[in-house]
């Protein structure tokens, strides 16, 4: 398969409540969508990154120029032999495995497609029908806005509930969390806001029984955690640090996490993501979804995503509306009383996508041949 174009568009979506995480607020989304065109078929991808170079060193502006001037360039008039040639293709860029990732989900959606077959049976998922949801809730004003947006998930069917955490706000709000809802599936994400010194208040929150602490140390740092993980009950997971299997397998070895949180984006598309998934899964590490507020069509990806057999723990995938009023897919994702995602049998990722509404989202649009 040769790709005839790709298209990149820039939408603008506002958050229907803001996302604030250590590193900063979120109220409006630029996302980058990547159309990956060949015989007539398009496929598509959502570019993770943030807006900001916060959560790692991309962003917006920069995953459109990495994909204008070099990933498309690097992967168009090539010969694919499917969509595992696309990430080889574009190894030579260190970082940027958001950008690279936009395009490569792009090809496996494409070729899906093609094939007339559901997006999560091409990477080979399909262990389960149904997708544990939880929700990632990011840092209040108060402490009682925060118990009654807990409240509202809970009631939903979620099936667990992640709270930003940061210093100032954690032991402090998680034990009126507790107190509030002391039999529910907990855990704190820090996204990399604490340091060794640290240890201390970080291993205070093993009286909470929490499911996990996610990132606490430094998204580089992969030796400091495992010297944090020695000293805590509290299973650590890893996100930022984890870019590639081998980190995945080196983390695991040295004892620096007991959970991985998987990001497609993160790694750099499927083929990296089912990497990390085999390792973690040899080395009986269960794995869970991350989520980077996405919109319907990197949404959907992650649902195809968690259907591969190691994504036991419910992850940060949930319903379209908890983020958007209106979501680019149609129909929306949505959340089954039981806390689930129903996986469904249409081709590629699974959605239509509204094709209208993306055009007056759409900011800036380009081809590449
Ligand atoms: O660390 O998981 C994270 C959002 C933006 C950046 C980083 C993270 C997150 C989330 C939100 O936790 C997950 C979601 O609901 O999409
Ligand atoms: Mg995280």
């Amino acid at each position: 398969m040769k790709l005839d174009r790709v298209v990149l568009r820039e939408i603008r979506l506002p958050l229907v409540h803001f996302f604030e995480t250590s590193f900063g607020r979120t109220y409006e989304r630029r996302i980058v969508l990547v159309e990956a065109v060949s015989d007539g078929v398009s496929g598509w991808g959502e570019v993770t990154c943030g807006e900001n170079p916060f959560y790692n060193e991309e962003w917006t502006d920069a995953a459109w120029l990495l994909l204008k001037d070099y990933i498309a360039p690097m992967v168009l008039g090539q010969d694919l032999a499917g969509p595992e040639s696309v990430a080889p293709l574009t190894a030579k860029i260190r970082g940027h495995n958001m950008a690279r990732g936009g395009l490569e989900v792009a090809v496996w959606d494409l070729e899906a497609r093609k094939a007339g077959a559901p997006l999560w049976k091409q990477i080979g998922g399909g262990a389960r029908k149904e997708i544990p949801a939880g929700v990632s809730i990011g840092i209040q004003n108060s402490i009682p806005e925060l118990l009654k947006k807990i409240e509202t998930e809970v009631s939903a069917g979620y099936q667990r509930i992640k709270i930003k955490i940061k210093p100032g706000w954690d032991v402090d709000v998680i034990r009126e969390v507790r107190r509030e809802f002391p039999s529910i599936k907990l855990m704190g994400d820090a996204n990399s806001a604490y340091t060794l010194a640290d240890a201390g208040r970080l291993k205070a929150l093993d009286e909470f029984y929490l499911m996990m602490i996610e990132q606490p140390l430094a998204h580089d740092e992969i030796i400091d955690h495992v010297q944090l993980q020695a000293k805590m009950e509290t299973p650590i997971c890893l996100d930022e640090c984890i870019r590639s299997a081998h980190h995945a397998g080196q983390a695991i070895r040295m004892g620096a996490c007991r959970i991985i949180n998987i990001k497609l984006g993160r790694v750099g598309g499927f083929l990296e993501a089912k990497r990390v998934h085999d390792v973690a899964q040899a080395a009986n590490v269960p794995v869970w979804c991350g989520g980077m507020l996405e919109a319907g069509v990197g949404r959907a990806h992650n649902i195809a995503l968690s259907t591969l057999p190691n994504f036991v723990l419910p992850g940060d995938v949930s319903a379209s509306r908890r983020y958007w009023k209106r979501d680019i897919i149609c129909p929306e994702v949505e959340v089954s009383a039981r806390g689930t995602i129903v996986v469904g049998d249409a081709p590629g990722f699974g959605f239509a996508l509204d094709m209208d509404y993306l055009r007056s989202l759409t900011v800036r649009e380009e081809t590449l041949r």
